[in-house]
C-alpha cells in the first residue's frame, strides 16, 4: 500500500477535534480557541522571519532613526494574541506578560475559558536571531463565575491545556489538552501546523543540564551541591551544559532530549525570575504530561498557589529521575 501520509495531513485542528471525540461533553469550543492561538503563532512566526528586514528588531519603547516610537515585535505579538482571543468568543479572562492588569473580555464576547500567556518570551534575544517563543496556559472558568481574576489565581493542576510555540530553525508548537503531549511543525506554505511529534515522552534521565551559571555566585547550598554533582560526578561522566537563555528553546530541547532545566531562586532573585502563571505552569504541565517532573525544588510546581498574576517562582523541570535527584538534595537543607 503506497504511503499517502503526505496527502493525509494531520493538522493541529484535526488532531484536537479527533482527541475531543473521547470527551462526550466536548463542544468544540477549545478547538475554536486553539484556532485563535494558532493564528497568533502563525503571525508571530511570519514577523520573526522578517523582523530584521522590516525594522521590528529591538524592544518596545525604543525609537527608529526618525525618532518615532515604532511598535516592536513584543508589543505587536501581544496585540495580535489579545485581539485573536478576544474576538473568538471563547475567552472571558486573559493575563499577558505584557499587561500589568488582567483583561476581562466584554460581556457579549465572553466564553468558558481563561488564557494566560507570554506572547513573546525571550524577546531580548530577537536582535541576535536567537530562538524566541510564545507560552500559553488555559483554565476553564470556575462553575458559576462570569470571569474574574480569581479564575486565573488557581494552582496549575486546574489548567485544562497548555503549550508553547518555538520560533527557531523550525516553528514547532507543543500542546497538551490533558492526554499527553503532541508536537506540530508549521508548514508555512499552506499555513498549517502539521502533527510531526505524536505522544512525546521525555527520557527518564538525561545527560544535559540547563541553568544560567552566571548566577552561581548567588545560589544557595542545595543548588550549588546539586550542579557540582552533575559536573564532577562519582562515575566521572559529567553532564553536558546547554543554556540558550530563552525558556521556550531550553525547555523544548529538554522535552525532546531529556535532562534538567532550572531557573532557581537565589540571593539576587529571591523568588526566582520566571512567572508562575504563563511560564512555569504551562511548561510544568507539558513536562508532566510527557512523563517528566516539574518542581520548585521543594514541592510540585503545579501545586503552587499564585497570589498575584505576575508572581514568580523557582523552577526545576525535565527528566523524572533528574528532578527527583534535585529534590533529594533540597530535602537535606530545610528551609
Ligand atoms: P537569564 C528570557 O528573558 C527569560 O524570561 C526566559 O525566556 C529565560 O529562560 C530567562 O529569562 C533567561 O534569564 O537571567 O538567564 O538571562
Amino acid at each position: 500500500m503506497a504511503d499517502h501520509t503526505h496527502t493525509n495531513l494531520i493538522t493541529l485542528t484535526r488532531h484536537v477535534l479527533n482527541d475531543q471525540r473521547h470527551h462526550s461533553e466536548a463542544t468544540g469550543d477549545l478547538t475554536l480557541l486553539l484556532t485563535s492561538v494558532q493564528l497568533g503563532c502563525k503571525y508571530v512566526a511570519s514577523c520573526v522571519r522578517k523582523a530584521g528586514l522590516i525594522k521590528l528588531m529591538g524592544l518596545a519603547g525604543s525609537t527608529n532613526v526618525q525618532g518615532e516610537d515604532v511598535k516592536k515585535l513584543d508589543v505587536l505579538s501581544n496585540d495580535i494574541f489579545i485581539n485573536a482571543l478576544k474576538t473568538c468568543g471563547k475567552v472571558s479572562v486573559m493575563v499577558s506578560e505584557e499587561d500589568e492588569h488582567a483583561i476581562i473580555v466584554d460581556k457579549g464576547q465572553r466564553g468558558k475559558y481563561c488564557v494566560v500567556f507570554d506572547p513573546l518570551d525571550g524577546s531580548s534575544n530577537i536582535d541576535a536571531g536567537v530562538n524566541i517563543g510564545t507560552i500559553f496556559g488555559i483554565y476553564r472558568v470556575r462553575e458559576g463565575s462570569v470571569g474574574t481574576i480569581e479564575d486565573v489565581l488557581r494552582p496549575g493542576t486546574e489548567m485544562v491545556a497548555a503549550g508553547y510555540c518555538n520560533y527557531g530553525s523550525m516553528c514547532n508548537l507543543m500542546l497538551t489538552t490533558g492526554n499527553g503531549v503532541d508536537g506540530y511543525t508549521l508548514d508555512s506554505s499552506i499555513g498549517e501546523f502539521i502533527l510531526t511529534h505524536p505522544n512525546i515522552r521525555i527520557p527518564a534521565r538525561g545527560k544535559i543540564y540547563s541553568v544560567n551559571e552566571g548566577n552561581s555566585l548567588y545560589w544557595d547550598k542545595a543548588c550549588t551541591e546539586y550542579f557540582e554533582g552533575l559536573k564532577r560526578p562519582a562515575n566521572n561522566k559529567p553532564y553536558s551544559a546547554r543554556y540558550i537563555g530563552s525558556m521556550v528553546a531550553d525547555v523544548h530541547r529538554t522535552l525532546l532530549y531529556g535532562g534538567i532545566f532550572a531557573y532557581p531562586a537565589d540571593s539576587k532573585s529571591k523568588k526566582g525570575k520566571l512567572r508562575i502563571l504563563y511560564e512555569c505552569f504551562p511548561m510544568a504541565m507539558l513536562v508532566e504530561q510527557a512523563g517528566g517532573k516539574a518542581s520548585t525544588g521543594r514541592k510540585r510546581m503545579l501545586e503552587v498557589m499564585p497570589e498575584h498574576i505576575h508572581d514568580r517562582s523557582p523552577i526545576f523541570l525535565g527528566s523524572r529521575e533528574d528532578v527527583e535527584d534535585l529534590e533529594k538534595v533540597y530535602a537535606k537543607y530545610p528551609q
